[in-house]
């Protein structure tokens, strides 16, 4: 009886009240009718609880669980006598230790592999890019001229390694942090020693009766969570770009609408590039293609979810199904022969919808099992055992399709890929690349600032809703956007990942893209990528104008509409970087209490960024442009925005005249 009361009451909810993205209404309608629950029914059901939403409650003994008042936040204290201010910090403290572990975990899998590459073990994967393999063996003290490049690359190898195992120093990426920046780290005693031992130190800090002032643990937070940005996910990144090539811009589909329904279709989702690399390499493989087309499809057709389906859609153009929120959608097309999983954001639920629609789930990494999916391993010294037994079964259950099939014909074409390195060419040209015209771009105001705008989609809110608007509202006023993960899929399939959307930007950022050929809106590939944003933001600094530190850049963050801890550790290593960063949702924290005052204003005292958060988009927009403002000031070049696009109207007048 009470669950026939829940599925009515959810059924009442118009399903575009849920998602501005049409193929995934159309499905989630689909779905209802199937009778098919998604996460979007079961958010509705499950009420989010109020005093974990706050963060005011504290599991760490068993002298507890202890639930503390948000609305009177220091009328009680936990049993052990904990504070308000310490079981939120404790609680903030473990999201970033979990997220970080997820990225620097990521990044270890990536950097054993690029060592049993190097040593000759692994031979199905091998060095992509030299080039980059050399510049950033230099950026950080190795030495490259008249070497072998497998020299090189044991030695990036084991200078690498540090940034998980070293106990003590400083991790090796903390090279590329501008001076400045570096300079309050040291200060504040936050420069990461090595991730591991950040990780560990901060779960023991955060267990009942170690660490007990707000701001202490917020330090150890910090450390961990620049352990993260410019150490986890960095390797993840740089090592990546090695194996697998460095991304340039490439034309690609994004959205449900790039499934056929006369193929076999595989979906890879998560965050490891080497399954989807070693899969690509078996759809491809005659035999398997000969044995598709016996089966009756027109071939085999490889598509990409979330993380690892951005990376993919950045280094090969290969087309995105969907962001987070889609993922159980898309099984509702009933076109789906196999999806393919590895690590992070992968739901649980996807067993329960895979199993309505025959579809075969397969979970592939030793750290990720689902009940009720089958596991092939993937071993990387022999990926396409794994990788070919996947296409074998999509073939098999294309065979056997029985359920009527329902793709939604929607499909946007946007460029992505635009990974630091070609920022930097893009704007400066072929023989003078650098970030000096961007720079120039920002000074004469042209440029207002630049923004990051990252992170997943969440059914708290409206899907794509919040990103969407927040990006239309900063390039309209002249903000240049970055993004990464379901947040450039957000806006991919809003279609402003295109030179054309250009006329959506404010007459600078206009004129700039214009003039370039570039969409106002940068896709720079997955989350672990938010790396490639410090690097460009280091890379403003070091040219110069605008400050010394990546506290002075007009820059901002925004993770409108998160849900992991994976999103919480990067907004932290943004802060830590010296970044204004908005979260959307919901935020665990009770206002006005001392932790809430260090994250949202004490941190920028230390020369650190801060952290901010408004759930609409357009509020949202104007704080973080209103920071941008600021620091235009605080640079002395707040007037010269005013003059140029006083000339640029000018222009323009004449122009019409
Ligand atoms: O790391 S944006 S929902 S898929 S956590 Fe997950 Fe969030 Fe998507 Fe990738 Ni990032
Ligand atoms: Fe309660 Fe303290 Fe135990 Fe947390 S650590 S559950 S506040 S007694």
């Amino acid at each position: 009886m009470e669950e026939k009361k829940v599925i009515s009451k959810t059924k009442e909810i118009d399903v575009r009240d849920l998602t501005i993205c049409e193929a995934t209404a159309q499905m989630l309608a689909k779905a209802r009718r199937d009778g098919v629950e998604t996460a979007f029914d079961r958010a509705i059901n499950m009420k989010a609880c109020p005093i974990g939403a706050d963060s005011a409650c504290c599991k760490h003994c068993a002298m507890g669980p202890c639930r503390l008042n948000a609305k009177d936040p220091y009328s009680k204290v936990g049993v052990c006598g904990a504070t308000i201010d310490t079981i939120m910090a404790r609680n903030f403290a473990r999201m970033v230790a979990s997220g970080a572990a997820a990225h620097t975990d990521h990044g270890m899998s990536m950097l054993d592999l690029f060592r049993e590459v190097v040593n000759g073990k692994i031979k199905d994967y091998r060095i992509k890019d030299t080039i980059k393999l050399e510049k950033v063996a230099a950026e950080i003290g190795i030495e490259t001229d008249g070497r072998e490049t497998k020299d090189i690359a044991m030695d990036l190898y084991r200078e690498l390694e540090r940034t998980y195992t070293q106990v003590e120093g400083e991790i090796p990426f903390t090279k590329r942090v501008p001076e400045k920046t570096l300079e309050a780290w040291r200060k504040l005693g936050i420069v990461p020693r090595g991730a591991m031992r950040e990780i560990m130190e901060l779960m023991h800090r955060t267990h009942m009766g170690v660490d007990q002032h707000y701001e202490n643990i917020t330090k150890q937070c910090s450390r961990t969570a620049l352990a993260d940005g410019w150490g986890g996910s960095m390797v993840a990144t740089e090592i990546s770009d090695i194996l697998f090539g460095t991304p340039t811009p490439v034309a690609a589909d994004v959205n449900m609408g790039v499934l056929k329904e006369d193929a076999v279709n595989i979906i890879v989702h998560g965050h490891e590039p080497n399954l989807f690399e070693s899969i690509l390499e078996s759809v491809n493989e005659p035999t398997l293609v000969q044995a598709a087309k016996d089966a009756g499809a027109s071939g085999i057709n490889l598509v990409g979810m979330c993380c690892s389906g951005a990376e993919m859609l950045s280094r090969h153009g290969i087309p995105h199904a969907g962001n987070f929120m889609s993922t159980e959608a898309v099984l509702v097309t009933g076109a789906v022969d196999a999806m393919a999983v590895d690590v992070q954001c992968i739901k649980q639920g996807l067993a329960k919808v895979a199993e309505c629609y025959n579809t075969v789930l397969l979970t592939t990494n030793p750290r990720c099992h689902i009940e009720g999916a089958e596991h092939i391993e993937l071993h990387e010294h022999d990926p396409k055992s794994c990788t070919d037994e996947i296409v074998i079964k999509a073939i098999g259950r294309f065979k056997n399709r029985t359920l009527p099939i329902e793709i939604p014909k929607i499909k946007n074409t946007g460029i992505h890929g635009f990974s630091h390195e070609y920022i930097n060419y893009m704007l400066g040209g072929t023989f003078r690349a650098s970030y000096t015209p961007l720079n120039d771009n920002i000074i004469n105001g042209r440029i207002r600032g630049v923004a990051g705008v990252v992170g997943c989609t969440n059914p708290r809110v409206k899907q794509d809703y919040v990103h969407v608007e927040l990006v239309k509202e900063l390039i309209k006023n002249d903000v240049l956007v970055l993004q990464t993960g379901c947040s450039q899929i957000s806006l991919a399939k809003a279609g402003l990942l295109t030179p054309e959307a250009a006329h959506l930007a404010g007459q600078g950022l206009k004129e700039v893209c214009e003039t370039v050929g570039m969409p106002p809106v940068l896709g720079v590939g997955s989350c672990v990528d938010n790396s490639r944003i410090l690097i460009a933001a280091s890379e403003m600094v070091r040219t110069g104008g605008l400050g010394n530190s990546i506290a002075d850049l007009p820059a901002a963050g925004a993770a409108p509409e998160w849900m992991s801890e994976k999103a919480i550790s990067i907004g932290h290593y943004f802060v830590a970087s010296g970044v204004y960063t908005v979260f959307g949702v919901t935020f665990p924290i009770v206002e006005e209490t001392k932790f809430h005052k260090l994250l949202f204003g004490g941190l920028e005292k230390q020369g650190l960024g801060k952290w901010g958060f408004a759930p609409d988009p357009i509020e949202m927009a104007h704080l973080m442009i209103a920071h941008i403002d600021k620091k235009r000031k605080e640079l002395g070049i707040d007037k010269a925005r005013e003059r140029t696009l006083v000339d640029m109207a000018d222009r323009r007048a004449m122009e019409a005249a």
